[in-house]
């Protein structure tokens, strides 16, 4: 299995820390100086530049979170002048301003080299055809994964999201080996091939590497099930640079996070204080390599757990599991928190249901109503009414049984529910707020 960074792939754990504390320490002397909002943060908490002796006492300091971003949109945060800036991203959500990044020149440099580690850990190299199927433009997942599939002697397609009957005749035509999307276009793509009955023997396509939003291991069964490919996951975010923060390996036993740029600490969102590895918190990470917008402290409000056991690529770097739920998509019902993942782990693995599903939140009289459309196969659809009700009680009866709430399951047409070309939208809650 090929490596690309020898050397800080497989670092080991006490010559890391030493690293991580040399940067960090270089990253704190660059924000206090040159961000007011970081000054004032640490002013605040008693820390000066020089205090921070061990990566222990990064615990004492204050965390950052996406309001910050956006109370110092969309520049307030960088930690160099414009005129060093060559690139600039965001992402917006759904509520408020964007939060923006940006970089310079050794920023692209570094975002260009992580990329690539993880294309190379997946197994791609040169001679393969990457159809980059995420959006390009202020999006992260574009650039970050063309620049470095690029450096890994990749050849990069740059066709973006959408148009999905280009997407297949491309690579068809182009004989793309490597698809990179969200894991729900990928499936998306998967189900007009088998719609179009395209012979998959007419592609070359190997390999998959997703991201961007959450993929079950069942949504990855169901999306390779439809494409000949092996489908990895690979995690990141605007406010750390985007993709390239964390990637599986071939053996695709957690995402590897590239730890001589990111440190990572896995706190109980509730208290902050950290949980044992193996155990699920928030993920926070200290992005402190970066020039233009390094971040002390982020917290993402993904959920996940990391392990610092060696995993057998070779790499000795930490691995973060599968992201379950962020802490803000979490929903309430009946005084019990659901996560969508929850509810697509158990859909994914009732046959006759197909891996397409809404939840839809309401409030009628006072009181919230949890539905869970699915779409279910021609067969069953076509078939008896009987059959249907029966199956209909039998789906809302497992998701009873895994949430603990009965949920009111609407069994739908197959093709009937919005498609993405980019991140599902999973949760749509008609609740006033
Ligand atoms: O989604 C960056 C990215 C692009 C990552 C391409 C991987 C591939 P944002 O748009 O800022 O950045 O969204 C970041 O997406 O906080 C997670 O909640 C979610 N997310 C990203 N990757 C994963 C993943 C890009 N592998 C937010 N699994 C993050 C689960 C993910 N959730």
């Amino acid at each position: 299995m090929a490596i690309w960074d020898e050397q800080h792939e497989t670092i080991d754990r006490e010559r890391l820390q030493e690293l991580q504390l040399r940067r960090v320490r270089d990253m704190l002397a660059r924000v206090y100086e040159r961000v007011p909002f970081y000054r004032e943060q640490l002013s605040a908490v008693g820390f000066e530049p020089g205090d921070l002796t061990s990566l222990d006492d990064l615990a004492g300091l204050p965390f950052t979170d996406k309001t910050d971003f956006r109370d110092n949109y969309p520049y307030g945060l960088f930690a160099v002048p414009m005129s060093e800036v060559v690139e600039i991203h965001s992402s917006s959500g759904t509520t408020g301003k964007a939060v923006v990044g940006g970089y310079t020149r050794a920023d692209l440099e570094s975002w260009t080299e992580l990329v690539c580690r993880l294309a190379v850990a997946v197994g791609a190299h040169d001679g393969d055809i990457a159809q980059i199927a995420f959006g390009y433009g202020m999006f992260t997942g574009g650039f970050g994964l063309h620049y470095g599939l690029q450096r890994a002697g990749v050849a990069v397609l740059p066709i973006s999201a959408g148009n999905t009957a280009r997407q297949l005749q491309y690579m068809k035509d182009f004989g793309t080996t490597i698809l990179i999307a969200t894991p729900s276009y990928a499936l998306y793509i998967g189900e007009v091939l088998q719609r179009r009955e395209v012979p998959v023997e007419q592609l070359r396509l190997r390999l998959g590497m997703f991201g961007a939003e959450h993929c079950s291991e069942e949504m990855r069964a169901q999306i390779e099930s439809r494409l000949p490919i092996r489908g990895t996951d690979n995690y990141g975010l605007t406010e750390l640079t985007g993709p390239g923060v964390a990637g599986e390996c071939e053996c695709r036993t957690g995402m590897h996070i590239s730890e001589d740029h990111f440190l990572a600490e896995c706190l109980d969102p509730a208290t902050g204080k950290p949980v044992a590895d193996g155990e699920v918190g928030e993920l926070v990470v200290t992005a402190f390599t970066r020039e233009c917008s390094p971040v002390l402290r982020y917290r993402t409000r993904d959920l996940t757990s990391l392990t610092r056991e060696r995993c057998a690529c070779g790499r000795t770097t930490a691995r973060m599991g599968k992201v379950v739920g962020r802490t803000d998509d979490m929903f309430i019902i009946s005084g019990v928190n659901i996560f969508p993942s929850a509810i697509e782990s158990v859909l994914f693995q009732i046959e006759g249901v197909e891996p397409f599903y809404q939840i839809v939140l309401g409030r009628t009289n006072g009181l919230d109503t949890f539905e869970v459309h699915v779409e279910v196969t021609d067969t069953l659809f076509d078939g008896w009414m009987d059959d249907l009700r029966a199956f209909e009680r039998r789906v809302t009866e497992e998701l009873r049984s895994a949430l603990l709430v009965r949920p009111k399951v609407k069994l739908v047409e197959p093709g009937k529910l919005e498609r993405s070309e980019g991140k599902a939208r999973r949760v749509i809650d008609n609740r006033p707020s």
